[in-house]
């Protein structure tokens, strides 16, 4: 059974308790359960984490790379946050390990600040998807699902 690791990065331990108007009010608890129910439904395996740290987050990502690398890896989901808009590790990291990676962002960013309208994720992912709120995790689970068969 392959893995599909999805990672969170800063501040998406707070999920569901601050600005509920622009992420809902799921827990980022509730959000795993989602996650594991959509890769149950696919055959997949879930590996699910949250770090508020960019060098962490590259670890994860390099392990990843190791899991594709022994063949047991189906993609990883990746909500970075703020380091979406700020961080050329995490583009490396991405490159550099050549996992299939979908970029998630739970709110549109594109209709929020400007700051908010570049990514240094996006260009190393597979794919991008925002706007669909927490939902947007079993969206993207299912997209790598469909790209392992
Ligand atoms: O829409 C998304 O998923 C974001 O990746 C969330 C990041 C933001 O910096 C990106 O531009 C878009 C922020 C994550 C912080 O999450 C919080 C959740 C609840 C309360 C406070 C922060």
């Amino acid at each position: 059974m392959k893995t599909v690791l999805v990672l969170n990065g800063p501040n998406l331990n707070l999920l569901g308790s601050r600005e509920p108007q622009v992420y809902g009010t799921t827990t980022l608890a509730e959000v795993e359960k989602l996650c594991a129910s959509a890769c149950a439904s696919h055959g997949l395996a879930l590996d699910f984490r949250q770090s508020n740290h960019e060098g962490v987050l590259v670890d994860w990502i390099q392990e990843a790379g190791k899991l594709l690398a022994a063949g047991s890896l189906a993609g990883v989901v990746l909500n970075a946050g703020a380091l979406t808009h700020t961080s050329i590790a995490l583009h490396d990291a991405i490159k550099g390990t050549g996992v299939t990676l979908v970029e998630l962002h739970i709110s549109n960013v594109h209709a929020r600040e400007s700051f908010r309208h570049h990514s240094y994720i996006s260009p190393a992912a597979k794919a991008v998807l925002c706007g669909f709120g927490v939902q947007g995790y079993a969206l993207a689970i299912a997209g790598l699902a469909g790209l392992a068969v």
